[in-house]
């Protein structure tokens, strides 16, 4: 009794943590983009699966232990031996693999989404890292931000369409990390690494170089501010954003 008790805390405690884990991001910052939407869609997948399984494990734990236990009048022989117990051994084989199995494809997927470039984006950005600031460069038109130590550069994109983001650096490996993009991408020489990000909201969140770069690392922050397609277009040509 008191052993489904137990299991019963544990399952209403791993539900207690689901709903209160960050607000149904279970910790993640919230996703702004298509693309960052799938990351949490899987991690999700990941926390619920592990909540569930720890509540199994520790529940048999608990039960084994306290129903198990040495009673008064129990004789001090140690328990019957076998050496093997060929379908137990199958089953707790199996089903770890299977689990494997079944995230490692959600993984894959997952990844395929996030990775996934369009032939023809609606805007593509040159996002170059350099020590130790950045420089975004708008494809087609003369539009560039460069940041400075003094003065944080803004990204300015619209919301609803597909953002190419081509990550270049010329000097060492930066990374272009928005936390609310829930993915983050290495800039390395000599490598053509792009990015697709579709903006579902308007706002504005920051991001960070998250690959030590040398002495100034600290100082490669931006932002990225998302606004409607028609505001883009205006700030494009030249009007505040
Ligand atoms: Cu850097």
């Amino acid at each position: 009794m008191m052993a489904r008790r137990r299991v019963a805390t544990l399952g209403g405690l791993a539900v207690a943590i689901v709903v209160l884990g960050g607000c149904g991001n279970l910790g993640l910052p919230t996703p702004v983009t298509q693309q960052g939407r799938n990351t949490r869609q899987l991690w999700h997948i990941f926390v619920v699966l592990a909540i569930i399984i720890g509540a199994i494990v520790y529940g048999l734990i608990i039960f084994v232990v306290v129903r198990y236990r040495r009673r008064r009048g129990d004789n001090a022989e140690p328990p019957g031996q076998r050496q093997y117990n060929v379908p137990v051994e199958i089953v707790y084989t199996a089903i770890p693999l299977v689990i494997v199995g079944v995230l490692l494809g959600l993984s894959i997927r997952a990844e395929n989404r996030l990775t996934k470039v369009s032939a023809k984006p609606d805007v593509t950005v040159e996002v170059e890292g350099f020590q130790w600031q950045w420089q975004f460069s708008y494809e087609g038109t003369n539009k560039v931000v460069t940041g400075t130590p003094s003065s944080v550069p803004v990204m300015v994109l619209p919301t609803g369409q597909t953002v190419e983001l081509k990550l270049v650096s010329n000097d060492v490996v930066h990374s272009f990390w928005v936390p609310h993009f829930l993915e983050k991408r290495d800039l390395t020489p000599g490598v053509n690494n792009t990015i697709d990000v579709r903006i579902t909201d308007e706002g504005q969140w920051d991001g960070v170089c998250s690959e030590f770069c040398g002495l100034n690392h600290g100082q490669m922050v931006f932002s990225v501010k998302a606004v409607s397609p028609s505001d883009f277009q205006s700030w494009l040509n030249g009007g505040s954003s």
